[in-house]
């Protein structure tokens, strides 16, 4: 990607201080990890991710729900960040005042060198008890090698097991026995008042914000971007499609962000090491300054 936009948000991001990047599903995109909109698989593709992503749904069929998340937690596993997750570091690591808030359940950011994203919608990786809260811990964290696997469940080449596609039972909370559910935040939930008041904190204090891969549909999230807008901040938009952020943005940036993000980050810091993006080389750790 090269021309007038990209000159002018590498412009827009060299001259901030206090950079937001807020990234969607399409920021893992690139990584393996389906986005909300992509088409389910298997037998997740006669269920609709709305309705299965609902407290709902876990209380009429835990295993289907549980199932689920253990899928795409082990698709996750299997992923790995990509340029995109890598540019996001790297901004961080020339601007340490970067905010990255993200409305991904995949630990890709962290993977990929941003190590404390603001979590808007929980993890794949933070399982609790659906009735007292208590953490519980991850199933084969959990599991001693040739505990009760479920049957079939040959260890694939990582040592981990396979992904068992289908309901699963989830565990038993250690505590007081109640079925363990993921820690995201599900569609009638309220977002965690931490994450989402640190999100609107950064989003109203910021002198850019960048929106990467996200359709903007999903509340309170998607206000956002609105926030930096609404108080004067320039928001820089990467997406291959137009979204309803469209008009806010002072650039639109339409590619893929594994692509994109490395290029703009060329353009803000001509000077940027040379061997970028090279996928495995670990981006300078933002700590190490
Ligand atoms: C709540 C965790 C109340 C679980 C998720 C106002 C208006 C309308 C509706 C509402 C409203 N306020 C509330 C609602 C209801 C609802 C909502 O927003 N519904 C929508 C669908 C209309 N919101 C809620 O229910 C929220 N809770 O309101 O609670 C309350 C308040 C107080 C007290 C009690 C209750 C909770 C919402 C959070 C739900 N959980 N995730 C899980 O993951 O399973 S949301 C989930 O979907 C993701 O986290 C993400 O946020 C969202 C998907 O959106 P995106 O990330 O944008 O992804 P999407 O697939 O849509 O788009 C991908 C984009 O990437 C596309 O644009 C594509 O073009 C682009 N792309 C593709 N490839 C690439 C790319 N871009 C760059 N590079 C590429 N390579
Ligand atoms: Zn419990």
């Amino acid at each position: 990607m090269t021309g007038p936009e990209l000159a002018e948000a590498g412009r827009l991001l060299a001259a901030a201080r206090r950079p937001v990047v807020f990234t969607g599903a399409g920021m893992s995109a690139e990584s393996g990890v389906p986005t909300f909109r992509d088409a389910q698989t298997g037998l997740w593709q006669r269920y609709d991710p709305l309705e299965l992503a609902t407290p709902a749904a876990f209380r009429a069929d835990p295993a289907l729900v549980w199932g689920w998340y253990e899928a795409r937690r082990h698709g996750v596993r299997r992923a790995l960040p990509n340029p995109g997750h890598r540019a996001v570091a790297a901004i961080r690591a020339r601007c340490p005042e970067t905010v990255v808030i993200t409305q991904n359940v995949d630990d890709l950011h962290e993977r990929g060198g941003v190590p404390a994203p603001v979590r808007l919608h929980g993890s794949l990786f933070a399982p609790r008890c659906s009735a007292c809260a208590r953490p519980a811990p991850i199933p084969e964290d959990a599991a001693a090698p040739g505990d009760d696997a479920p049957p079939g469940d040959a260890a694939a080449p990582d040592g981990m097991p396979e992904p068992h596609a289908g309901p699963l039972t989830p565990p038993a909370c250690a505590g007081c026995g109640a079925p363990v559910r993921p820690g995201v935040v599900w569609f009638g939930e309220a977002l965690p008042s931490a994450a989402l008041d640190a999100a609107v904190e950064a989003a109203s204090g910021c002198d850019l914000l960048l929106t990467v891969g996200t359709s903007a549909l999903v509340h309170p999230a998607a206000e956002i971007p609105l926030v930096a807008a609404r108080l004067g901040a320039p928001v820089v938009q990467v997406n291959p499609v137009p979204t309803p952020l469209d008009a806010i943005c002072a650039v639109n940036l339409r590619g893929p962000a594994g692509e994109v993000l490395p290029a703009l980050v060329r353009a803000a810091w001509p000077d940027a090491d040379a061997a970028w993006p090279d996928a495995d080389a670990a981006w300078p750790d933002a700590d190490a300054g």
